[in-house]
């Protein structure tokens, strides 16, 4: 497969300094070198720099850092754009702030080709704040909210060429939900898997029917893995931990169902923050997490399981 590696070192989406050095964390994980092993072309772009922030305020006072954000997000999804012609592009993060401008760029260019996309929201939280509903206001918390054309974002952030059908977004693994979030899923109408769904029913049941859901669809899938999706005993490198995330094998059986299923077509890796990692294991596991959804296989399988 034809792979782009983008890097978005954005980190005034959240309150821990340190996302902007994510990746070069991956970079020096081994991202390039591992999917190259795996038999992938890859080329890596670099990094992404965003044009001036022009100063904006918001009535929510609690907003931080809405001009920066709203470059990045223009940069991001013009990158985005270009990056998804005839490849995938594999954003590597920065915070999820960032995901409003892949989101932004990948649905322009499914509109394009006149293909539905889907989005699988790997997190501990649903980032489905408006600038109106955010408390904290870390913009991180609100960039899926946004690429599904959520009121509230115009005149703030860059406006969509095309939005997200939140009845084509599947979150799993969440665990931190606020009030006004739980109210906006379930009137957007996304479908919601948290931790205890997991626990409940198994990850790989409810992955294979959303995967079934994309595949009938001919739909394109847009991979998004928040590093507090994992537990944090095994990825202690994120602000936001929260306990009781996905485990090792979870985490990777997700992967590997993805990458056997043949649709995802662009993926972020972010909120990785190196400052808080130690000896690079969150890293490490994470270029795992991507060779698996990339195709290393413990085993060859005689028939696929998708
Ligand atoms: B992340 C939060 F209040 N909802 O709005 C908020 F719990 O990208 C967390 O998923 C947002 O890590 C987390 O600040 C954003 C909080
Ligand atoms: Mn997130
Ligand atoms: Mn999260
Ligand atoms: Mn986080």
């Amino acid at each position: 497969m034809r792979c782009r590696i983008i890097g978005a070192p954005v980190q005034e989406g959240n309150s821990y300094p340190g996302c902007d050095m994510g990746p070069s964390s991956l970079r020096a994980a081994g991202i390039v070198s591992t999917l190259r092993q795996l038999g992938h072309d890859v080329e890596d772009l670099g990094v992404v720099v965003p044009g001036p922030a022009r100063p904006q305020a918001h009535g929510n006072a609690a907003v931080k850092a809405l001009p920066e954000i709203s470059a990045w997000t223009a940069a991001i999804s013009e990158a985005a754009f270009r990056a998804s012609d005839e490849a995938m592009p594999i954003f590597l993060g920065g915070d999820h702030s960032m995901a409003a401008g892949t989101l932004s760029g990948v649905v322009q260019r499914a509109a394009e080709l006149k293909r539905p996309l889907f989005v699988l929201w790997l997190d501990a939280h649903p980032d489905f704040h408006t600038l109106d509903t955010t408390e904290s206001g870390n913009l991180h918390g609100v960039p899926l909210a946004y690429a599904t054309g959520l009121p509230g974002f115009e005149g703030y952030f860059p406006e969509l060429a095309a939005t997200v059908d939140p009845k084509h977004v599947c979150t799993l693994g969440l665990r931190s939900v606020d009030p006004a979030e739980r109210r906006a899923l379930s009137e957007a109408g996304v479908t919601v898997h948290d931790m205890r769904a997991i626990d409940e029913h198994g990850i790989g049941t409810l992955l294979r029917a959303f995967l079934d859901r994309v595949a009938k669809a001919n739909g394109m899938l847009h991979v998004s893995l928040d590093v507090d999706f994992l537990d944090p005993s095994i990825a202690p490198a994120v602000g936001t931990t929260v306990p009781g995330g996905a485990t090792f094998r979870e985490a990777h059986l997700a992967m590997e169902m993805l990458s056997d299923s043949g649709l995802v077509t662009s993926l972020d890796i972010v909120e990785l923050n190196p400052f808080l990692d130690e000896r690079g294991r969150t890293a490490i596991l994470l270029v795992d997490l991507a060779a698996s959804l990339m195709g290393r296989r413990i085993m060859d399988r005689p028939t696929r399981s998708f």
